[in-house]
């Protein structure tokens, strides 16, 4: 047999083929194959498999229709997916989205990566997203209630602890889990952790609230250790003030960095003196109990307000991005490096466009792509996994070390493929890492 090499166009040109109009798919999948295709093409074993193919492909992708009747007593009616992407190392794993902007293309871009990021987490779980295009903003919590019983009514025969295990992301939190899970609960006549990120009451974890946004501060000074410095002092912009940017913010304020702004859809606050952890309990109430507008911060506290921009104009050393996808645009990214950035990681997924990537590249910023830094909140969803399938719970302690040990050990896979010439290029090192461990059982399968 002729030994087969990819070339980058060429398979990018069949991907959007058969992806037509999927623009975030097609940025996700080229963010991969530009490393992965040189990594392919060295290790023929994966080329000849067609490896990187068949995992362009998802498993299976599940659409369908939730009707729900709104306070008023109108019939809405919206779309609920899953995207089964891969479960060759694990039972499907990933979170619930429910945002207006949701479509396949997003849930397929998320579900892609999530295969790799759960691979480097080394626990044992595969990669889904689902969602939904509700949007929870401005509804009743008994509105929210029907949506997600609704939606859990299709869903349920589709997962299960040993089959895929969905969790919170964009618009879902606990209120949602709670209902998704009593739903699933009342239809299967089985208490199981089908979902995670559940209150403690019913089978969740201490530390998962906190996973993504610590784990992302842990990743930042993993890198800025690995270069002699730290988060101490230094000026440090978050977007976002949801579930992800607040634990973020809270833990870089923990390790001694001054967090000068957050944001939402309608705006971005400039705190000049900083965020303290008073001000910074005034936004966690604000935004996930009284679900308000950022821009109340800055009238409680007189600070700048920016509507309808984003926080990439302010000077700062540490960019951590905890919104949404791509809110970091080429310029942007030149106007952080002209302002001097050090580093960046990202809390959310793929809130960086390619381009603005290569930016951060060519000026030696260190740069973390969020499969690698954003890894802690799915990591700790599978300690939560573990624990239920246990009927145990670890201390808050003990999930903390071993938050931390995880978040170390990615660092450590990053610097195997992605060190040398004293800059690492974490995006390098990090998707090697994800895939070996995929494709290397994908190949024992056979071809399935
Ligand atoms: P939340 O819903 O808790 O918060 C989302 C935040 O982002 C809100 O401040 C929201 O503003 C803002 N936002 C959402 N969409 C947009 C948009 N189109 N433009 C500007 N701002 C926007 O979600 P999470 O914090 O859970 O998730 C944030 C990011 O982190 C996502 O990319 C998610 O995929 C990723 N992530 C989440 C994990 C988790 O465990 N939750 C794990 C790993 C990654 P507003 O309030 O106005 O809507
Ligand atoms: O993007 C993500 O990693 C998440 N939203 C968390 C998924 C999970 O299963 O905890």
């Amino acid at each position: 047999m002729q030994i087969k090499t990819l070339e980058l166009d060429e398979f990018m040109q069949g991907l959007i083929r058969r992806n037509p109009g999927e623009t975030e798919f097609h940025q996700a999948v080229q963010e991969v194959a530009e490393d992965i295709i040189p990594f392919v093409n060295q290790h023929p074993q994966y080329g000849d498999a067609a490896l990187l193919e068949r995992m362009t492909e998802p498993d299976r992708i599940i659409s369908f229709r939730v009707c729900w009747a709104d306070d008023e007593g109108n019939i809405r009616v919206n779309r609920g997916y899953r995207v089964q992407y891969n479960n060759a190392i694990g039972p499907y794993k990933g979170g619930l989205r429910f945002h207006p902007s949701v479509n396949q293309s997003v849930l397929k871009f998320l579900g892609f990566e999530q295969v790799f990021k759960n691979s480097l987490t080394t626990l044992p779980m595969g990669g889904g997203k689902g969602g939904s295009d509700f949007n929870p903003k401005g509804k009743s919590d008994r509105e929210v209630m029907r949506f997600c019983q609704s939606f859990m009514t299709e869903l349920h025969k589709h997962i299960g602890p040993n089959r895929d295990v969905p969790a919170g992301d964009i618009g879902v939190g606990a209120r949602e889990i709670g209902y998704l899970f009593g739903q699933y609960k009342r239809l299967e006549n089985e208490f199981t952790g089908t979902l995670t990120g559940k209150s403690l009451e019913f089978g969740g974890s201490l530390i998962r609230t906190e996973a993504t946004g610590y784990g992302t501060v842990y990743f930042m000074e993993l890198m800025l250790n690995h270069r002699g410095d730290s988060l101490k002092g230094k000026e440090v912009v978050i977007s976002g003030s949801g579930n992800v940017a607040q634990y973020a913010a809270e833990k870089a304020i923990q390790l001694g960095a001054k967090v000068l702004t957050m944001s939402d859809s309608g705006g971005y606050i400039y705190d000049k003196d900083g965020i303290s952890e008073e001000k910074l309990a005034f936004i966690i109430d604000l935004k996930t109990i009284r679900r308000g507008r950022i821009s109340e911060y800055a009238e409680k506290f007189g600070c700048d307000y920016h509507q309808g921009k984003r926080p990439w104009d302010v000077p700062c050393q540490i960019a951590l991005p905890c919104a949404t996808q791509n809110e970091i645009s080429v310029e942007n990214a030149k106007t952080l490096v002209k302002n001097g950035i050090i580093a960046i990681a990202e809390g959310a997924n793929m809130p960086t466009f390619i381009d603005a990537i290569h930016v951060f590249h060519d000026n030696k910023v260190l740069y973390a792509p969020g499969k690698a830094s954003n890894a802690g909140g799915v990591a700790v969803s599978g300690l939560e996994m573990s624990q239920n399938s246990q009927r145990i719970s670890w201390s808050r302690k003990e999930l903390d070390e071993r938050l931390r040990n995880i978040m170390s050990d990615i660092h450590q896979q990053c610097l195997k493929y992605g060190g040398g010439n004293g800059y690492v290029d974490y995006v390098k090192g990090a998707w090697p890492a994800g895939f070996v461990k995929v494709a290397n059982a994908m190949l024992a399968y056979g071809v399935v």
